[in-house]
Formats: structure tokens, sequence, C-alpha cells
């Protein structure tokens, strides 16, 4: 898979070349290129904002950087000789919200564009444009407010990198994961069996494989009603 981000702050993204993600890009399954949006203007100041048209507070993400970085990263032959076209994401607390579901639709894509706004926005004509050269999905990390696209694309990069063939070395891993079956994961131990006084279930220690995965189903109901309700469909909470 292609990733191509752009961002004012490239240098957020060095995380991404630690751990799993960093292996993958080494190992050829993660094709990973951050641009400086600034890289696409030509004043002396590099300008990437302006003032809003209409007035309000704070500035807006001129078009003309983001039209010739899209041109470059979004618009480029690779993927429009295959007849294929990225998708293009801009990170908005005004998009959907990103789940796993969302994960898993978009580790099945070949070319992925990140573009991060900054400031209060990016001017609305460049989704508009960014809808020419690919599949345009503004995309919600969540109800609160951030500062800017780059942490939000760093989470989806790693929610969606990890969903790569072969990224994650167990694939079983990937199932036993919260979110994948609609429940929250059960309570992990590991040695000592006690621990400052406190003891690791009994259930764990006896050998009955069949009992754990009771106690364990049992247990990511019980969590999941507690502190996830709205993951449970109405009627599937009457365990325990
Ligand atoms: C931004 C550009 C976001 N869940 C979220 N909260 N805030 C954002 C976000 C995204 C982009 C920009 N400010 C300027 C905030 C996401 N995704």
């Amino acid at each position: 898979m292609r990733i191509d981000v752009l961002s004012i702050f490239p240098s957020y993204f060095d995380g991404l070349t630690l751990s799993l993600l960093g292996k993958a890009q080494s190992t050829g399954l993660l094709d990973l290129r951050v641009r400086d949006l600034r890289d696409w203007t030509s004043d002396r100041h590099r300008t990437v904002d302006d003032t809003p048209y209409g007035g309000g507070a704070g500035m807006v993400m001129k078009p003309e950087p983001w039209g010739l970085a899209l041109d470059e990263v979004a618009g480029s032959s690779d993927d429009a000789e295959g007849g294929r076209r990225p998708t293009i994401i801009f990170p908005s607390p005004a998009g959907e919200v990103f789940t796993q579901k969302t994960a898993r639709d978009l580790a099945t894509r070949e070319h992925l564009v990140f573009g991060c706004g900054r400031y209060e926005g990016i001017d609305e004509r460049v989704f508009e444009f960014a809808a020419d050269l690919g599949e345009v999905r503004l995309i919600s990390l969540g109800d609160y407010v951030l500062n800017g696209g780059e942490v939000a694309t760093m989470a989806m990069i790693e929610a969606i990198g990890r969903l790569i063939p072969g990224v994650v070395g167990n694939p079983e891993s990937l199932v036993e994961e919260s979110h994948e079956d609609g429940l929250l994961e059960y309570p992990s131990y590991t040695k000592p069996a006690s621990w400052r006084e406190r003891a690791v279930p009994d259930v764990l220690l006896s050998g009955n494989h069949a009992a754990i995965a009771a106690w364990r189903r049992e247990q990511q109901f019980v969590r999941t009603r507690t502190r996830r309700p709205d993951l449970l469909p109405d009627g599937e909470d009457e365990h325990s």
C-alpha cells in the first residue's frame, strides 16, 4: 500500500518509522511518503494561509498549494495509467467518525492520500477539486477538537497499517482485538500468579480450556455492558 501525507508539520510523522509500521516500510509492505505542503508554495514566506472571505476568526488554508500538491501526489501517472484512483482523506471534525470498520475498508485500498489541515481549515474548493482525482473522504477521529489533521492522520495510519496483510506477524492476534468482534477485550494476566496480594483468577490457572474460553467471553460482555453499552444491540446484553 502507498500512503502520501501532505502536512505543514511533516516531522509529526517521524514516529511512524518506529516499531510495526517501520518494519512494514523496510519490508516494502507500506510505502509511506510524507511531504511538506510548503514545498508547493512559491513566495518568499512559503505562505499556506490567508484571511477568510466573509470575515471571522482565524485563517484559512489557501487552495493553490493544495492544488499543486494534489496534482503531484494524487494525480500522478502511476494511478491513472492503471485506471486506478487514490482515496483522498481529509481529517475533519465535520467528517464521518473513524471506526474499525473504516480502518478495514481503507486497508483494502492501494493508494491513500491524507491532507492535513491546520488553522480554521482548508478552502472548500480543494475538496471539490480533489474529487476529480479520486474518492474524497472527510473523516473525524472523534467528537473533540484537535488543532489540525496530523494527530488524526497518525492514528488512522496506525489503525489501517496494522491491517495490511503481513504487517502483524500473527493474524490471529488481529481477530482477538477490541472492536474486531464488536465487544471489548477480556482482561489479560501474566506471571506472577500472586502480585501484591492480588491473585490471577483461578480459572486461568485451571488448564480447563473450555472454562477459560467461557470466562473470557463472559468478561467481554460484562465489560462492554458496563463501559460501552452503546456497542451492544438491544437484547444482546442478557449475559450475567
Ligand atoms: C482541525 C484542521 C479532528 N476529531 C477531530 N477533531 N479535530 C479534528 C481536526 C481535523 C483537521 C483540522 N483543525 C484544522 C481539527 C479530526 N480528524
